[in-house]
């Protein structure tokens, strides 16, 4: 920071300047299926015979392989002095369809959606909202009216919101011992890749998943096995319906949607509902108590700004909303990944 190499050539700032190509470069070879393709091959390909399996441009593609082997996504080798390319181990465990840990719900979700809704950035700054409207013509006020504007797009939310659990799920539900709750109840659980942690890691525990009916319903169908006798559906609005009876409510990415008084009713309404030693477990990308970091949250604090009416808050704003709605003995537990967990107690 501040050496005389910064000041006389600005590396960072070109850096951050095509931070956007990097991504863009990534997010193009994720939806055209380079990684997938390579990863069928048995043997490593000449550009030529991807952009033919592609159905597309010999030169295009030749230089969008190019920029991934700069980025180490993909790696060159000559074979007989012929230019060929395989997957780097990286993106054959990330960035491709059928691994157990792809990444690529996220991907394409950052390409097409969240990267319309950041054309928007400067205006969300300078008005403070979403920008449905601008980025997509949609004039709903209710947030998941907007985010989920199509089937496809509710799609897409679910398996962005799923994917980050396979790297990060472990993390958040270990982070405390959970073996005491029993009864739990996921609220906005939505795919319930967490509560399929949750069940993994306490054997004993079964998890109710709450979400809108047509989320719930998407989940039951798709994502949730219907042998997984431990794991079960209830659907409604958490927020003006009836909820779950639970020894646990896990909010995971919850309270970072929403305002203040919406947040407060929520958790005030789950603490009517707990019993004395039940708890609230948040799961929250949190930021330094001086907003100094990390990164990542100071970053989604933004997409909050141009996608929701919430935004990312340090520990002990967390704690003072929990204390507010009645819970006690808060404790934080941080990951070091991209989510952190808040138990409250009643
Ligand atoms: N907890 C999940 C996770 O972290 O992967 C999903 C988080 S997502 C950001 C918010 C979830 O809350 C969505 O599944 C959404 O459908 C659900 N949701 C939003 N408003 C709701 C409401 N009024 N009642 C019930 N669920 C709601
Ligand atoms: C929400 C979480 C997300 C609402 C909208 C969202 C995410 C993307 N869009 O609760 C996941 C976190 N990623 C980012 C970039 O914020």
């Amino acid at each position: 920071m501040g050496t005389s190499e910064d000041l006389q050539y600005p590396r960072q700032l070109l850096t951050y300047m095509d931070g956007f190509l990097v991504s863009k470069t990534m997010f193009t070879a994720c939806e055209l299926g380079v990684f997938d393709l390579l990863l069928e091959s048995t043997a490593p390909m000449t550009s030529a015979a991807i952009a033919e399996h592609l159905n597309a441009s010999p030169d295009g593609v030749e230089r969008l392989l190019c920029a991934c082997v700069g980025l180490k996504l993909l790696e060159l080798e000559m074979n007989n002095a012929e230019a060929v390319y395989r997957n780097t181990e990286l993106s054959a465990i990330y960035l491709t369809k059928s691994s157990p840990r792809s990444m690529l719900p996220m991907m394409m979700y950052s390409s097409r959606t969240i990267y319309k809704y950041w054309d928007y950035l400067t205006d969300a700054v300078r008005e403070g909202t979403s920008q449905h409207e601008k980025a997509f013509g949609i004039s709903a006020t209710d947030i998941f009216e907007a985010l989920y504007r199509s089937k496809e797009e509710m799609l897409k939310f679910m398996h962005l919101m799923n994917s980050v659990w396979t790297i990060c799920g472990r993390d958040v539900i270990t982070a405390f011992d959970l073996s005491s709750f029993p009864k739990v109840c996921d609220l906005g659980g939505c795919s319930g890749a967490l509560a399929k942690q949750c069940i993994l890691a306490n054997p004993n525990s079964s998890v109710t998943i709450y979400d809108l009916p047509k989320v719930a319903q998407t989940a039951k169908k798709h994502f949730v096995p219907p042998e997984e006798s431990r794991i079960h559906f209830d659907e409604g609005d958490f927020f003006e319906d009836p909820i779950p009876q639970a020894d646990l409510y896990i909010l995971a990415r919850i309270i970072h949607d929403w305002k203040e008084d919406k947040c407060l009713k929520l958790l005030s309404k789950i603490n009517t509902l707990c019993k004395p030693g039940g708890g609230v477990l948040l799961v929250e990308a949190l930021l330094n108590e001086d907003k100094s970091g990390p990164l990542t949250s100071q970053l989604y604090s933004l997409n909050m700004l141009v996608q929701t009416e919430g935004k990312e808050r340090t520990a002990s704003e967390y704690s003072k909303l929990l204390t507010a709605a009645g819970f006690r003995d808060i404790q934080i537990r941080t990951t070091g990944k991209i989510y952190d967990a808040i138990l409250g107690l009643k």
